[in-house]
């Protein structure tokens, strides 16, 4: 019996994307399968930029026994149509889904994905393994770990093991299963136009932002440095040379961190890294390791430029210490990335605006703006819900993506509107219409152009 694993398109994939990586969560579960003798294919639909009947297409040529699809909230309904095209190509075949929406909320979207046999929540390289065998072999599916299925119309859930985890034993992912899309460069990150691999160094987060997905993690786990280094060194020697580390916080850990920009360093590695991280967590001293081992980017989840709506968000930072982290990071030579949230309860027109002032103040190098998404299990999701303000759902049959209404907001359409003037008092002010011209030239990045270019049609329409 054959799995096949598919990455679906992202949103709007009509356009250039800021950024395309190798989808890890499949290449983690494809190696875990092919280790236990289980034949399995990755399609690499967000590369290969595939639209949903083209995959469904594609699909009813491989024939599988099972095909997984991971489900992300923010491309549910796109993925709820794949689903129901799969299931009417490939009548028998049995279809998984897995991933940050499933682990949210099984019961809820087994009830929606009725053409959906399983339902998978949490890690999945041994569940998967297990309900691939099952299915090959034959047994009783309730050994299952965390797995969500329907028996004579009612829908179960097996419980959760506790045993099982243990990151330093997880394979290495095995990238050979997206090879062609590496050989033909899909894999990028716009600022850079060195040969792209991302690694994942941990999973979870120890903080509980009111915001963010990690709150349906249990717990964080860490790989070793020892275990990190083996696969940046594997991933070095196939010709990689800017890696993407595509943990939240890869720099919480700051001495696996330090051992790991000093073997970079021993090693005379010509790698450019980019990095997530907090604003608390680097200091001088950690910048300064962290450019001479090739950070090139430093990704910061600011989000907001007032303190109280850091505060309600229980973020845990404050604004002077992100404006001066800022100014550190740009010090040391590093390019800052800084992401922004819009639309958390409590905002108004005038923190927007307090928050714009707080961009053209700092001056990071490149800026992005999200409308606050009430991801299920998160906790602000449940105040909305509460509260009364959350409107619309994640139901994939109904229109458009769910909101938190503030008192000044009558549609999802009005934050949208300021996301476009925030943009606008950032991106079109000198500073940045000199500076996005400048590094394109620099690295002679065609993509980056045409990205830019992209975003400004946006912004002047
Ligand atoms: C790298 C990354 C990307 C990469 C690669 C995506 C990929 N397919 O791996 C790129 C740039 C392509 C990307 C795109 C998108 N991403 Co992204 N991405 C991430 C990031 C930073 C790391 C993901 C990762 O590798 N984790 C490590 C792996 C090992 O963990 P995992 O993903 O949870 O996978 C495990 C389990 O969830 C489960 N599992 C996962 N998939 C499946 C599938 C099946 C069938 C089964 C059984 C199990 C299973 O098993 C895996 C192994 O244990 C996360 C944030 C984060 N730190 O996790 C955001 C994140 C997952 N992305 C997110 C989003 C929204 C997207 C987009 C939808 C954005 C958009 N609007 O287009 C697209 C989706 C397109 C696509 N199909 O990839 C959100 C998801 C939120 C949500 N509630 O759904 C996250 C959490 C970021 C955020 N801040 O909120 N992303
Ligand atoms: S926003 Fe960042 S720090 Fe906060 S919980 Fe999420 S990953 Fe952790």
């Amino acid at each position: 019996m054959k799995v096949v694993l598919v990455n679906p398109p992202r949103s709007e994939p009509e356009k250039l994307a800021k950024k395309v990586h190798p989808p890890l969560n499949l290449l983690y579960l494809a190696t875990a399968l092919d280790r236990n003798g289980i034949a399995v294919e990755v399609l690499d639909a967000n590369a290969a930029d595939l639209t949903i009947p083209q995959i469904a297409d594609r699909l009813r040529v491989m024939a599988p026994g099972l095909i997984g699809f991971p489900l992300f909230s923010d491309i549910i309904a796109p993925t709820y149509h794949l689903v129901e095209l799969t299931r009417a190509a490939l009548p028998q075949t049995k279809i998984v889904l897995g991933g940050i929406h499933v682990s949210a909320d099984p019961q809820g979207t087994a009830a929606i994905f009725t053409d959906a046999d399983f339902l998978l929540a949490g890690y999945a390289e041994n569940s998967l393994t297990l309900l691939a065998q099952t299915l090959r072999d034959g047994g009783d599916l309730d050994h299952i770990p965390r797995l969500t299925y329907r028996i004579a119309g009612q829908i179960v859930t097996t419980p959760d093991a506790e045993d099982e985890f243990d990151i330093d034993a997880v394979p290495i992912p095995d990238r050979r299963f997206v090879r062609e899309h590496y050989e033909r460069g899909a894999y990028y990150q716009i600022m850079n136009t060195r040969p792209l691999d991302s690694i994942v160094t941990s999973r979870g987060c120890k903080f509980a932002c009111r915001f963010c997905y990690n709150a349906i993690r249990r717990g964080v786990e860490h790989r070793s440095a020892e275990n990190i280094y083996e696969e940046i060194v594997q991933r070095y020697e196939a010709g990689m040379r800017f890696l993407d580390i595509d943990d939240d916080n890869f720099t919480q850990e700051r001495e696996r961190m330090g051992k790991i920009f000093a073997w970079i360093r021993r090693d005379k590695l010509d790698l450019k890294l980019f990095l997530k991280s907090r604003s608390d967590a680097l200091d001088r001293a950690t910048l300064s390791q962290a450019k001479a081992a090739g950070t090139e980017i430093i990704s910061f989840g600011i989000e907001s430029g007032v303190q109280s709506i850091l505060d309600a968000m229980r973020k845990g930072t404050k604004v002077e210490r992100n404006a001066e982290v800022i100014e550190k990071a740009k010090r040391a030579g590093i390019m800052v990335h800084a992401g922004f949230l819009l639309g958390y309860p409590g905002e108004t027109p005038e923190t927007i605006a307090e928050t714009i002032r707080f961009v053209n103040h700092t001056k990071p190098d490149a800026v992005s703006l999200q409308v606050l998404k009430p991801y299920l299990g998160t906790a602000v999701y449940e105040q909305a819900q509460a509260e009364g303000t959350l409107v619309g759902s994640w139901d994939p049959r109904e229109p458009g993506l769910p909101w938190v209404r503030l008192p000044w907001t009558q549609s999802r359409a009005d934050l949208e509107a300021w996301a476009k003037i925030f943009a606008r008092r950032v991106y079109l002010r000198p500073y940045y219409a000199w500076r996005v011209p400048q590094q394109i030239v620099k690295n002679a990045n065609r993509r980056m152009a045409r990205y830019a270019l992209q975003n400004l049609r946006g912004l002047i329409k």
